[in-house]
């Protein structure tokens, strides 16, 4: 029986993760944590904690106690907030996954574990298009430097001490469940919070700024499918390439306009735009693909439609 420990659960990705893990494994046997307090449907389900995951003597203690066998390491900085405050998101983001790898290698009751990566671990020098799995990875953030060097200490810890640990770089992930955390790809998801608030939005990045993108159930879907994967048809150890669908603001505010006809946009790009003009615009996911059968469902007009929904009904409003 698996036993599993969700750090930084009440955040974007974890709040619709732990739900799905609780399907899976039994709602006692997955533990969310988090500096803050999860949401109401995840405290009302099962066990949760306020944890800090650079509290290692708690953390240990917190793993041996519950017989924690899995654990999925949500907690970080993102990148547009690690910008404003360098030298702490680099001390978290770094830390943290130190942490977990190291209970990882002195625990030989934990199997498994998760960490994600991001797209932010290329850069400028990355060829931009259908960015392939191995490539240039110069990145030229703090949050991507933090990625890059989590991803060569992930793979290290596999091949020195047999850690499996198991990581994918997702691309700019979209839902309504809970707002993103700080980071560049947000504004894909503000647009939609805006488009129903108050029919308009100022985007932060320019109308033609293409970045990689994925909805949350499929983000799930593909973390749990790599999580229960066969260990021996992996063949990435450091960070499988995810490349969901690309598009740009522009074309994310002409799908709702479908549904809003007087919704408009205005671009003021801010210090977010460097960051976003040095990631890839597209992704070659072929490998995940091949490996562990990574599929997506959602594309443009899907997810459009699920999100306006989504989000108008957090307003106790319709949308046809
Ligand atoms: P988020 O910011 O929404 O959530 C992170 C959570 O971590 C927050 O709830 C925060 O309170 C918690 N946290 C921060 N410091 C902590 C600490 N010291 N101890 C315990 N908890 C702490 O982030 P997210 O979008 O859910 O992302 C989760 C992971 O996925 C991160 O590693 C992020 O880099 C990665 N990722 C996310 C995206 C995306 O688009 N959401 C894309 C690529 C990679
Ligand atoms: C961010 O924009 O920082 C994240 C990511 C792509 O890692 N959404």
């Amino acid at each position: 029986m698996e036993r599993i420990l969700v750090i930084g659960a009440s955040g974007q990705i974890g709040s619709e993760l732990v739900p799905e893990l609780r399907k899976i494994y039994g709602n006692d046997n997955v533990f969310a944590s988090d500096l803050k307090e999860p949401a109401e449907d995840v405290k009302n389900a099962g066990p949760w904690a306020v944890l800090d995951v650079l509290d290692t003597k708690r953390l240990v203690h917190f793993v041996i106690r519950h017989k924690i066998t899995q654990i999925y390491h949500l907690a970080a900085v993102l990148s547009g907030n690690a910008e404003k405050i360098p030298l702490q998101a680099w001390n978290i983001n770094m830390e943290s996954l130190m942490n977990i790898l190291d209970l990882a290698k002195e625990i030989p009751e934990i199997n498994k574990i998760f960490w994600p990566s991001s797209i932010a671990v290329f850069g400028p020098t990355t060829p931009r298009h259908n960015t392939p799995q191995l490539t240039v990875t110069e990145p030229n953030t703090v949050y991507g430097i933090s990625k890059m060097a989590g991803e060569r200490w992930v793979e290290y810890y596999h091949q020195k001490y047999g850690v499996d640990i198991r990581s994918i770089r997702y691309p700019g992930l979209i839902s309504y469940k809970t707002e993103p955390g700080g980071g560049t790809t947000d504004y894909a998801v503000e647009i939609f919070y805006e488009a129903i608030k108050t029919g308009k939005y100022e985007c932060f990045l320019t109308e033609n700024s293409y970045l990689p993108m994925q909805f949350m159930t499929d983000a799930i879907k593909a973390t749990i499918s790599l999580m229960e994967a066969d260990k021996d048809k992996l063949s990435i150890h450091s960070s499988y390439n995810v490349g969901g669908i690309s598009f740009s603001p522009k074309e994310i505010y002409e799908e709702i306009k479908v549904y809003l006809p007087d919704f408009s946009i205005s671009y003021k790009p801010d210090f977010r735009q460097a960051i976003a003009d040095s990631w890839p615009a597209s992704i070659d996911d072929s490998v995940a693909r091949n490996d562990w059968g990574l599929q997506n469902e959602y594309e443009i007009k899907k997810l459009t439609d699920v999100m306006l929904k989504g989000v108008a009904e957090k307003f106790g409003k319709t949308i046809k």
